[in-house]
């Protein structure tokens, strides 16, 4: 019976060993893919870390992404899109490396070509982006899948099963024991591992060490006192109600919207904006110092994203200062269509490849659009554009605000379609007048009596006129107006509610300067932004 039993065991092929060796080509699997982007990294790192293959493929993922489905992530993620976007890139890489890996166990050479397959894409991808220098950029994906796929051969190789005619059951001999050269493969994966933490550690310290210029660059700029200062903000503008957004956005938590994984890091120092085209008598190229010894300007604009929903957080005021661009414009002997110009779009491009198109009619029409410089009296933050970007009021920010400028060309809306407009959105979008309850928050509980309905109201360009807050089906009540600190910005309000208990819902609807009312007509925010009103239901104790 114990004869029969050990025999039994002998005979069948050690299934822990099986299992130990699928195990095994699956970590040969998560060692190539981690050596090849470790790799890459690290060759990324000595060039340009946007076209590392994650960076690469990220941002040639977010150019395709359906519009839908970006406004779908923006609304779940918020800033935080692009972190679960590069997460979802990995953790797929862990699901592909692992089948790989136990596909290399039984097709070693198709296994380990596997991995070049991924360097191409990663290529492809580097290659593709707008902001692309060349065949350079495909370096990074190539040499890293290399590396990966010498790591996948060798691997593979310690992992094939020894053929032997006394045990037909493939991985275990006679003694049960594998067949296969574990010890072999421990030492090399092991030294494999070792060697590519430290090339991940050296790329990860290079990657970090640059943009160094850029933060010196930055550090150095002293902004100059502008000519023409913003006007003080009237001590009326700000009210000091609990949970009400401030009247001015401090940089720290000033919305970010952009297409950036890898925020551009520009050395002010080498930084030149060109300004060229349809209609351009004299064309110009600007240093960062030309543009400071310029007469600047000071103004507070509100910004406003056309993917903010109603109610929604990407909407922030600021002090900006800069250069007036109908200023530069005309020095440059172009003209406005009204008169007589022949270009009616003003395209700026970003050094990573955005494309913005913004109304020449608009930006020469007299407001103050501007090449800032200056965000609440600091050189401009990297996320914001450092070392300029464009403001223009009244305009949403992918048709005016761009960031990491570097040039603007005139040109037509008949021949050409900037960046969101080849994906859908609208070429003209002014901001709509919306309103938006910042206090109570949705679902609180205020105690019944007197409770503060409080929050701001934008119709940039335009100015807010008059709010007006409902409770359920109620009639509109007029709401307290801060003061107006320009038609530009954004304007508080609050209403004293007399609360009874129960469910209520509260809306609010804003009157811009031009009198007309906050439409209630609900719209998506595709293609020219979100219109409708703003409600928050409480329940009053
Ligand atoms: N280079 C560049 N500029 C850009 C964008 C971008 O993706 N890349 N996004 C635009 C959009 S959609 C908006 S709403 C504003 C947001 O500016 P902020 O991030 O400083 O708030 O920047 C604009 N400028
Ligand atoms: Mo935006």
């Amino acid at each position: 019976m114990a004869e029969e039993a050990s025999t039994t065991r002998r005979r069948q092929p050690g299934r822990g060993a099986v299992w130990a060796r699928r195990a095994l080509g699956a970590l040969t699997g998560l060692l190539a893919g981690y050596t090849a982007l470790a790799v890459a990294e690290l060759v990324a790192a000595f060039g340009r870390v946007e076209s590392g293959p994650v960076i690469a493929v990220g941002s040639a993922a977010i150019d395709r992404t359906p519009p839908p489905v970006k406004d779908w992530a923006i609304r779940h993620f918020g800033t935080n899109d692009k972190l679960v976007l590069q997460l979802g890139i990995l953790a797929a890489l862990v699901v592909l490396a692992l089948a790989l890996g136990l596909f290399a166990l039984s097709h070693r050479r198709a296994g380990s070509a596997g991995v070049l397959l991924f360097g191409v894409v990663g290529a492809g991808a580097a290659l593709s982006r707008p902001d692309s220098v060349g065949v350079s950029d495909a370096m990074p994906s190539v040499v890293g899948a290399v590396a990966g796929a010498a790591v996948m051969y060798v691997l593979a190789g310690r992992l094939r099963v020894a053929p032997s005619a006394a045990a037909p059951d493939a991985e275990g001999g006679e003694d049960g024991r594998p067949r296969w050269d574990r010890r072999g493969f421990l030492v090399v994966a092991g030294a494999t591992a070792v060697a590519t933490t430290g090339v991940g550690v050296l790329g990860r310290s290079l990657g970090g060490n640059l943009g160094q210029d850029a933060v010196a660059s930055r550090d150095a700029v002293r902004l100059p006192a502008p000519a023409s200062p913003a006007r003080k903000v009237p001590t009326g503008a700000r009210l000091r109600i609990p949970g009400i957004s401030p009247f001015t956005t401090p940089n720290g938590d000033f919305y970010r919207v952009d297409t950036a994984l890898v925020v551009p890091k520009v050395d002010a120092r080498s930084w030149r904006l060109r300004i060229h085209g349809k209609g351009v008598k004299r064309p110009l190229s600007l240093s960062f110092d030309d543009l400071l010894r310029r007469e600047l300007i000071e103004r507070d604009v509100t910004l406003t994203c056309v993917s903010n929903e109603v109610g929604g957080p990407y909407v922030g005021n600021a002090r900006w200062t800069g250069v007036r661009l109908a200023t530069l414009l005309e020095e440059c002997g172009v003209r406005p269509p009204s008169k007589g110009g022949p270009a009616d779009q003003l395209v700026s491009r970003s050094v990573d490849g955005m494309t913005i198109g913004t109304p020449v009619e608009d930006v020469m029409d007299g407001r103050d659009a501007l090449l800032a410089v200056g965000m609440n009296g600091q050189p401009l933050p990297f996320v914001h554009g450092f070392p300029v970007r464009m403001v223009v009021p009244g305009l949403y920010g992918y048709v005016s605000a761009c960031k990491w400028l570097k040039d603007i060309e005139l040109t037509t809306f008949d021949s050409y379609d900037p960046y969101w407009v080849k994906r859908g959105w609208a070429r003209r979008a002014p901001i709509k007048t919306e309103s938006r309850i910042d206090t109570p928050k949705p679902f609180a509980r205020p105690k019944s009596g007197t409770v503060t309905v409080a929050g701001v109201a934008w119709a940039q360009h335009r100015g807010v006129r008059k709010v007006e807050v409902r409770v359920d089906d109620g009639a509109w009540h007029e709401a307290d107006l801060a003061a107006q600190d320009t038609v530009d910005t954004w304007r508080q309000w609050f209403y004293r509610w007399d609360a009874t208990p129960g469910g209520h819902t509260l809306t609010v609807r804003a009157t811009d300067g031009t009198g007309r009312v906050q439409t209630d007509r609900r719209t998506r925010t595709i293609p020219d932004g979100a219109s409708g009103r703003h409600s928050v239901v409480v329940t009053v104790d």
